[in-house]
Formats: C-alpha cells, structure tokens, sequence
C-alpha cells in the first residue's frame, strides 16, 4: 500500500478506535504484558536522570598527567581555591542531575581522609592536611540539588599489595568507607582499566592481574548491595549500568538497553557494548562517558580545546538522545573549580536545550491511532503528550505496527521529534517511521529503530501540520510514554543533522 493509502486506513481507523468514543476506564482491561527484562527501581530513577557531571580531580591536576604514578608526593595535591558550591553550581546550571568524584583514581591518591592509607588529602597541606573532597562535593551536591556519585578505581599504582589478596579486603574498607560516610550515593563507578607498571609501595614493577577473576566482583557487588540498595553500579559488564564502550559519548545506533551479561566481566570485551544485545536476558542500559576536554584531568595546555557548545549538542543528541545517560566530564582545574571556558561552553549547550525544549509544539495536536488498547482513556495517545512517564499509549495485544497521526491544526516548523517507550513494561519497539503532510500527501522524513527511554530524532526543520509516527515493528504492542516535536533555536548553532 502507498503512503496515501496508509493514511487514508490510519484516519478511518483512528476516528473509529480513538475518537470522541473512547471509554473512560475499562475494568476489565489489563495493561500489556512486560516484555523481556525491565529496570529495577533504582534503574529507573537513574535513567530519568539522563545527564550528570564526572568530575576528575587529583594528584594529576597538578602533576599535568593523566595516570599518576602512584610515586606522587602527596604535599602536590594543593588546590588555591577549592570550591565546591561554585563546581556544583556549574553542573546544576548545566542542566545535570548528579556528580561522580574520582575519589581515588588509579594513583591511588585519595581525596577523603581513608583510615586505611596514609597516601590521602590528610598528608596534603590543602586545608592544613584536614581536608575532605569527598564530604565538600557530597555536600554542596546536596545543597544544589544533585545526586552524588564515586569513582574509586580498581586499580591502584601506589598500594603494597595491589595484585595480592590483600588489597582486595583494603579495596572493600574503601568502599565501605565511602558508602557509609557520605550519605546517599546514586552510583559506584567501577574501572575497566587494571593492572599495568607502578609504584607499589616501592616495588616499582609491573603487576597484572586476571580481571575476571582477581576482584571477586561478585562480593563487593554484595557489599555495594547491603551498604546502598539505592546505588547503580557501573562496568563493562553492569551489573546495572554498562559503558558505552568508548569515550567519545557515542552510543549506537540502535542502542538497546538489554545485554547479556554472562560471561562478561569489568576489564573484558567491549564487544556488544556499544549497541547493546537484543534479544538481550538482562537489563543493562548504556551510560555515555566523555570528557569537555582532551583529557580526563585539567591540562593548562587544553583550555583553548574545550568542546564547542555545537559539539555538546551533537553529543546529547547521540547519548541521551540515543536512550543512554550522559556523563560529562568537567575537571577541577588547580584553583579547584571549574575553568571558565568550560562554564561558558556548558552555559551556551543549556541555553540551547533550555530553549529548545521549552514547548512542546505537539501540544494541542488532535491525536488520531489506528489503535487504542480497548478503546480505553487510559491507554490513549494523549498520554505521551503529558511529559509525565507513568502514562502511556499502548495498542491492543497482536496489534504490534500501529500508527499515531498528530493533527497539529496549523503549519509548525520543528526539527527534533522525542520519543519515549514506557520502560517498565521492557522495550518494546523494534523499528519506527516518521512521515510529514507534505503537498497532499505522507513524505517519510526519519525512521529508526531502538526508542527506549529515549529517542531524539534531530534533522532538518519541516513545517507541516500533520506528523505521523509508524511503529513498523515490534515483537509485542507498543507503549509509548512521549511524543512530542521541539524546535531548535536557529542561531547560533545551525543544527547538524544526524541520524535518528
Ligand atoms: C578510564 C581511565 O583510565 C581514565 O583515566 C578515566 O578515568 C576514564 C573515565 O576511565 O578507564
């Protein structure tokens, strides 16, 4: 059938199935079946977090590397400004919902007074050796309303008894400190990268150790479990939250939120990870990480090579417009705040986004589905112009590649379309199309294929006054939690365009 067709049976069919005679409720009605994995409460709430701020900071800040050595004097780690309210700040004007402090990073610096090591803040003169990043970040990200993250890397140059089992019960003391010392921590962000030349305590030699097996990943998992149920954990391999498998900020296209996890461990293949597996057993959602800079620590040499406000965008339109969480590195720099190149690049990205996703132009719109799951209201497509996700359009069972026709009622011009499925029920859709009223007829302008939490589909302006979305496949019916067109500002950023 040609596109006319198409919208020709789709209007019948929607006056019929979703027009004035929809039921209020249906009793009787079962909302659909969840299909394959779905997320755990806590995946939930970090998906709606969809944007948060990395911070790495350390003895490297001031030594300009990237990989201490593990040999650092800890006198170098000296801020001349440290500021937490002002990094904080310019995360949550940014527009992010958390921050993850590299509380220690592979050079085994630690910025919290650990009782366990004496290679830590309390032997730096910053604060007259009293002070505590961990507990100033953790507490100006309660102040400014964000959620608090840790890195403590696996591996760790400067320690003794790295590669003995020994270091493991040292590496589960930190944890336990930092899980119980800093009130509620959204995420524990563990390491790919193990093992390799170092300090050592003085040993100064090359130690490797077999990732799969060293850690005994499995107890600290446990650790992590009883000490913060809340925490989403992060590797290559989950358990909740996997690694894009690069460090551009790119995700997939498609970027499915399910994987199979067996056999996958931190450290191992990043095969899979960047799509993700479908049919995938386990739920385990990509997060995108990616530095504004080069580096992952405040080189002087960098500050004219901070990412544009244009590159920003083409980044969350690739992660979090993907269906991933974005995870944007800002690095202290030796004041201890953030530079101002990067607060003037992030303040330009949000007033972008800000005005970007003011309105919802689909407002209003006359929503016409060639379904509706028992003619009931409360599986209608108004539910996807809502903006709240516990409501959605959903289709009767078997009745998998319904259509959405959006009747805007007057010419608007858009150049971003947002979907999103209603993740408790799994992800359902397999493949979409989106077609624009163009000269008397339906003209397919984007079509794509995971949705998931979300996808943003960011093109060329259209003006038109009808939009439809085609669900083209899907192995069950969709349930679909938003919909909506969004318009970027046109100056000063023309848009690229990239693929749905
Ligand atoms: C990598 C580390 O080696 C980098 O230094 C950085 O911390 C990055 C986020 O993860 O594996």
């Amino acid at each position: 059938m040609n596109s006319r067709g198409v919208f020709a049976r789709g209007l019948l069919i929607g006056f019929i199935a979703a027009g004035p005679g929809l039921r209020a409720s249906a009793a009787s009605l079962s909302p659909p079946r969840a299909y394959g994995p779905a997320p755990t409460e806590r995946q939930m709430r970090w998906h709606e977090m969809e944007f948060y701020g990395f911070l790495h900071f350390t003895v490297n800040t001031f030594t300009d590397k990237e990989w201490g050595e593990g040999d650092e004097d800890e006198k170098v780690f000296n801020p001349s400004a440290f500021d937490a309210d002002q990094i904080a700040a310019t995360a949550k004007d940014a527009g992010m919902k958390g921050l993850i402090l590299t509380a220690k990073h592979h050079d085994g610096f630690c910025l919290w007074p650990s009782r366990y090591t004496e290679h830590s803040v309390r032997k730096s003169p910053w604060r007259g050796g009293q002070g505590d990043v961990v507990g100033e970040i953790s507490r100006a990200c309660k102040r400014h309303g964000l959620r608090f993250g840790v890195y403590l890397s696996p591996w760790d140059r400067n320690h003794k008894d790295y590669a003995r089992p020994e270091y493991i019960a040292y590496y589960r003391n930190q944890l336990r400190e930092l899980l119980t010392h800093y009130g509620d921590i959204f995420t524990v962000w563990f390491d790919g990268a193990n093992g390799g030349s170092g300090y050592y305590g003085g040993a100064r030699e090359t130690r490797r150790i077999d990732n799969r097996t060293y850690y005994d990943w499995e107890n600290t998992r446990k650790l992590v479990r009883e000490l913060m149920p809340g925490a989403v954990m992060f590797s290559d391999a989950g358990p909740d939250v996997r690694w894009v498998g690069n460090e551009n900020g790119i995700a997939g296209d498609p970027c499915w939120a399910t994987l199979n996890a067996a056999g996958r461990y931190a450290g191992g293949s990043s095969e899979g990870l960047n799509c993700g597996e479908r049919p995938g057993a386990d739920w385990i959602p990509a997060e995108c990480d990616v530095s504004i800079r080069p580096g992952w620590f405040y080189h002087a040499s960098e500050d004219a090579r901070v990412k544009t406000p244009g590159a920003l965008l083409d980044i969350y339109y690739k992660s979090v417009g993907r269906g991933t969480c974005l995870n944007l590195n800002i690095p202290p720099d030796r004041r201890g705040q953030v530079h101002e190149n990067d607060r003037q690049s992030l303040r330009e990205f949000r007033r972008i986004l800000d005005a970007t996703f003011a309105t919802n132009l689909a407002q209003g719109a006359e929503l016409r589905a060639s379904n509706v799951r028992g003619g009931a209201k409360e599986f209608a497509p108004e539910n996807g112009l809502s903006g709240a996700r516990g409501t959605y359009w959903a289709t009767d069972d078997g009745i998998t590649t319904p259509e959405l026709v959006l009747d805007l009622r007057r010419p608007v011009t858009f150049n971003v379309v947002s979907l999103g499925e209603y993740l408790p029920l799994g992800q359902r859709i397999e493949a979409f199309a989106l077609d624009q009223w163009k000269d008397g007829q339906w003209v397919e302008f984007a079509k794509g294929s995971s949705i998931g939490h979300k996808r943003l589909v960011r093109g060329g302006y259209i003006t038109t006054d009808k939009v439809r979305l085609r669900i083209t496949k899907a192995p069950v019916c969709p349930a679909l939690a938003e919909v909506g067109l969004f318009a970027e500002p046109r100056q000063p950023f023309p848009p690229r365009v990239s693929s749905p």
